[in-house]
């Protein structure tokens, strides 16, 4: 079979700002029926996609949860990878990353030479997708796993750069990163200039709160991603029910 060349998902994403994926990292959810509950909210809440995903999940992991939230949830499913292993055709979509502000050949390439055969056979839609670590003022997972320094916040024009150096390749995304547990995620400010690459962006990273969702929509973000708020509190969907409902 020949690559999947549907781009609903990706049309999705450009249709609008303000959109919510929960973010589900395997290694945080041993206990499934803690993610049911997840799952279950999410769908009420008007989560609008699920990303599963991490830095250090096992192949098993990876695909026990898939498999569980495909068996449990209606929700668009999309895979943010953390490894050429983390890839299954139950999902809708596949975030094609590269980690174009690292120099790790790894996962510029590497990843993807590994993995190739098994995606361009799946039937599953591939968006290629620039993927830009900015500073959180921590030392994230991704940065640590990736051996790769993130783009620090203050550094508009090499932010700037990157992006475009991102669309000028050929990604059809923009996803800023401030690392899963950021102290600070990207910020509003810079969402703004990015805005006018027209591309649809993605960010994540230490998203805590509606007001910071409510800045980083107004600024122009297409798709904001919340895991560790999730983690630690459920009834934050609650909020994102009002964030959700009141556009
Ligand atoms: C990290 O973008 C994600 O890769 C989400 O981060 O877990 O801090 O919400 P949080």
């Amino acid at each position: 079979m020949l690559l999947n060349v549907s781009k609903e998902i990706y049309e999705k994403f450009s249709r609008k700002t303000g959109q919510v994926a929960a973010l589900i990292d395997p290694d945080k959810y041993s206990d499934l029926s803690r993610l049911k509950v997840l799952l279950e909210k999410s769908t009420f809440a008007g989560v609008d996609y699920l990303f599963v995903g991490g830095s250090t999940v096992s192949r098993k992991d990876f695909h026990l949860v898939v498999d569980f939230i495909t068996a449990h949830s209606n929700l668009p499913l999309v895979i943010f990878p953390g490894a050429a292993h983390q890839i299954s055709e139950k999902a809708d979509a596949l975030l094609y990353l590269s980690l174009i502000s690292g120099r790790n050949p790894d996962y510029l390439i590497g990843h993807h030479v590994q993995s190739a055969q098994e995606v361009f056979a799946m039937d599953i839609e591939v968006i290629p997708t620039a993927y830009i670590l900015i500073d959180g003022g921590n030392l994230s997972s991704v940065a640590y796993v990736s051996q790769t320094t993130p783009i620090p916040k203050d550094h508009l024009s090499i932010i700037m750069n990157t992006a475009k150096a991102g669309i000028l390749q050929g990604k059809k995304l923009l996803y800023f990163d401030a690392g899963s547990g950021a102290k600070k995620h990207v910020p509003a400010s810079v969402i703004h200039e990015l805005k006018n690459l027209d591309t649809p962006i993605i960010v994540g990273g230490g998203i805590r709160s509606l007001d910071e969702m409510h800045q980083l929509r107004d600024a122009g973000a297409n798709v904001i991603v919340i895991g560790n708020k999730l983690e630690e509190d459920i009834d934050f969907l609650l909020d994102i029910h009002a964030f959700k409902h009141a556009q």
